[in-house]
Order: structure tokens, then sequence, then C-alpha cells
């Protein structure tokens, strides 16, 4: 096991090698779910935990549709209908998995910075030059420095849990939550890759004037997190000039499997298994994935903040997940980002699905 919890764990009880949570002797793993339980309705308590989920419920720079703001907290209800048995790590939840409570003041600065740079975007698109516009130069700055406090603000959650012995990972939001996280991250276990499951490269150096963007994410990981040895991207099907000249000038630190490139060698006759082989190939020892949602197939979350027509099955990336990791290469963290559920809640219902195997996978990695 990779560390241990500090202090003894309530009840002290063992039952082979995990230590059980508090209240786990009245827990029915094939019971309902309770409402008053954590994520996935399990007893947990942050100090039982062996994972520690950060929500963070931000969507300022969306481009698209809105929504991902609410996705820790849909994602969260939907997780209760989770069942527990997971056929690669039996047993996994009993390590315990945690979501913090979402910090509603951070939502309500999102909203509002969101309602703001909303305000700038249509000026924008109507041909509007903010350089005319002393209102709007503010929006600008007003959301620049939002997103910079909101970078701090994850970097210094993430960076106490894993302090503290946590596997940690985070819940956005959409796609520029984990920079902090990446930071903590880097400083804390060392060189690593990120392997990003995306429909979109988000190699943008700023966009819409946005610094921290969404659809920026990467390119700012790789320009200031230094431990960031590789970035390999998978699914991508929607990207401009800018971000392939610099994937072609990257010398080799981004690789990127396109989508269009990945099914043509599907079509002409190369197994699944052939490509994994590939992706992991390119990976470092240490890898942490950046899961938007929108990498999938858009019929599994038609509601996210962008999405585009393409992309990959559930089933088909969790078996890349176990390649890497019967390769020997190890899962030291990840992101699930972009999930938004309006009106039904089928986003979400995928979204925690994939949460639980991402959960189950990064314990496996680190027993
Ligand atoms: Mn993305």
């Amino acid at each position: 096991m990779n560390g241990f919890f500090p202090g003894p764990p309530v009840g002290g009880l063992f039952l082979s090698n995990y230590i059980i949570m508090a209240d786990l002797s009245q827990f029915d793993p094939n019971s309902v779910s309770l409402l008053s339980n954590n994520i996935f309705g399990l007893p947990t308590t942050e100090e039982d935990a062996k994972l520690v989920l950060l929500p963070v419920p931000w969507e300022v720079t969306v481009s698209y549709t809105h929504g991902t703001a609410r996705g820790p907290e849909q994602i969260f209800k939907a997780s209760l209908q989770v069942d527990l048995y997971d056929t690669d790590v039996k047993d996994g939840w009993k390590n315990g998995f945690f979501m913090r409570e979402i910090d509603k003041q951070l939502l309500l600065r999102s909203d509002y910075l969101r309602k703001e740079a909303e305000l700038y975007l249509k000026f924008l698109t109507e041909g509007g030059d903010v350089c005319d516009n002393e209102f709007l130069k503010k929006t600008l700055v007003d959301v620049n420095t939002g997103t910079v406090a909101m970078n701090d603000w994850v970097y210094r959650q993430t960076k106490d849990l894993l302090n503290s012995g946590k596997l940690v990972a985070l819940v956005g939001g959409d796609h520029s939550t984990p920079l902090g996280f990446f930071k903590a991250i880097g400083e804390k276990k060392g060189d690593f890759g990120i392997l990003q499951i995306d429909a979109h490269c988000d190699l943008r150096n700023g966009y819409e004037g946005f610094q921290y963007s969404h659809a920026s994410i990467m390119y700012n990981a790789l320009k200031e997190v230094p431990q960031l040895t590789r970035l390999v991207q998978i699914g991508i099907r929607d990207y401009c000039e800018e971000e392939i000249d610099y994937i072609n000038n990257s010398n080799g630190k981004v690789v990127t499997f396109f989508d269009k490139d990945i099914k043509t060698r599907q079509y002409e006759g190369d197994t699944w298994k052939m490509i994994c082989d590939d992706i992991v190939a390119t990976l470092p020892q240490q890898v942490y994935i950046s899961f938007d949602i929108d990498g999938l197939d858009p019929k599994l979350c038609p509601r996210t903040g962008t999405p585009v027509p393409g992309g990959f099955e559930t089933e088909q990336l969790y078996y890349l997940f176990r390649k890497i990791i019967s390769s020997g290469r190890k899962l030291i963290g990840f992101d699930l980002n972009e999930v938004s559920t309006s009106h039904d809640e089928w986003d979400a219902n995928v979204g925690a699905r994939v949460l639980f195997k991402l959960c189950n996978l990064l314990i496996l990695s680190n027993q």
C-alpha cells in the first residue's frame, strides 16, 4: 500500500489489506445509497479516505454552452446509483473515496464572472474592439484575475492533500480547472506525462483574450509545469492551425493521436490493442489522466460545453487505462472535466461511472 492514513482508523477494524471506514459494519454495499452519505453512497470521511476528490465548480471561460460548473454536484447525485462492484478492482471502494463539499463561494464567483465574460464575448462576436471600451477592458482584467485566483486555490488545496498522503483527483468544472493540480502533483511526484482524452487540443495561447481559458489548459500546463515531460493527446478532432503548429514544433513533447488517424487504422484492420500499445509506448513512467468528457462519443455527453461528433466508447478507454497499468507505468492522479447535465441526468450518469472507474484504477495503481 502506498502510504497510510494519518491517525488510527475509527473503529480499528481491518479486513484483508483495507482499513475499514467508520460505520462500515452498518453499511450494505448491495443496498440502496443513502443521500446522507458521500460520493457513490459511501459512508467515508475525509480522514478515512485514501482518495480525496476535489470538486472545482468553475466555468468562467466556456465558449459554447454552459453548465459544467454544476458538474461536480450533478456527478455526486448520479454517483449514488453506481454499483460498487468493479470487475477490475474488487472492493477498491473499501480504501475510501471521498468528495469534498462544493465550495459555494467559488461557484458564486464563477457564476458572476461568467456573466461578465458573456457580455465581453457578445461584444467580440459582434465585431467590437475592446480597446475602445473601458468597461469591457475592466471585464477582461476581472476574468483573468479571477482565473488566476482559482488556479492558486486549486494548487493550495491539492498540495495540502498530497502532502497529507492522500491520493488526489479533481472533478471540474471546465477544462481550465486542473492547472493548479498539475503544478502540485509535479512538485510532489516529479516528472510525469499527461494522457489527455479530449475532442480538442486545448493548446491555444489564450483564447478570446482569456489566458487561463479551457481552450488553453495544455498550452499553460506545458509552459508552467516544468515536471510535465510529455503530453499524449487522444481522440482529438477539432483544432486550429495554431495548435497543429504547436504540436509540430514541440520536438516530440506533444504526441497527438487524432481521432481520424485512430479510426483510419481501425478501418484498415489494425486492432484497438495495437493502437493502445502505441499510445502506451509514448507515455513516461508516471501518468496523469486528464479526462475531458467530450473525448467520448457525444451520445455519452450531449450536454458538454463543446460537443464534437466522433470520439470513444467508455470501455475502449478503460481497456487503454488497464494497458497503461499492466505495462508497469503508474497512475498518479486524474481529473474529470466538462461534464454538464441540464435537464436530464444522462451526462452526469456517464460521468459518475467514468469517475468510479478512474477512482478504482488509481487505487489499483497505488497498491
Ligand atoms: Mn478539453
